[in-house]
């Protein structure tokens, strides 16, 4: 599972540089970005970046709305 997980963050960011590899980010491995995960991984990041990088408004970042948020410069990127 977690050579997957690894293999699909590789594909993912191999264009974009990013905050932190979402896999680190993830510290339960649940597949999304909790708002303890988050402010953990950038305590520098408001959290109304969080809440407008949740697009679905889930509660909860998955991998895509964490690279689209990095895209729309939502959230700093390296
Ligand atoms: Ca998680």
């Amino acid at each position: 599972m977690k050579k997957i997980i690894l293999a699909l963050t590789a594909a993912t960011f191999s264009t974009a540089a990013f905050a932190a590899d979402f896999a680190t980010v993830d510290v339960d491995q649940d597949g999304a970005i909790s708002p303890e995960e988050f402010s953990a991984a950038m305590p520098d990041v408001d959290s109304n970046a969080f809440l407008a990088a949740d697009t679905d408004q889930s509660g909860t970042l998955s991998e895509e709305e964490m690279t689209t948020a990095v895209e729309n410069g939502l959230l700093p990127a390296g």
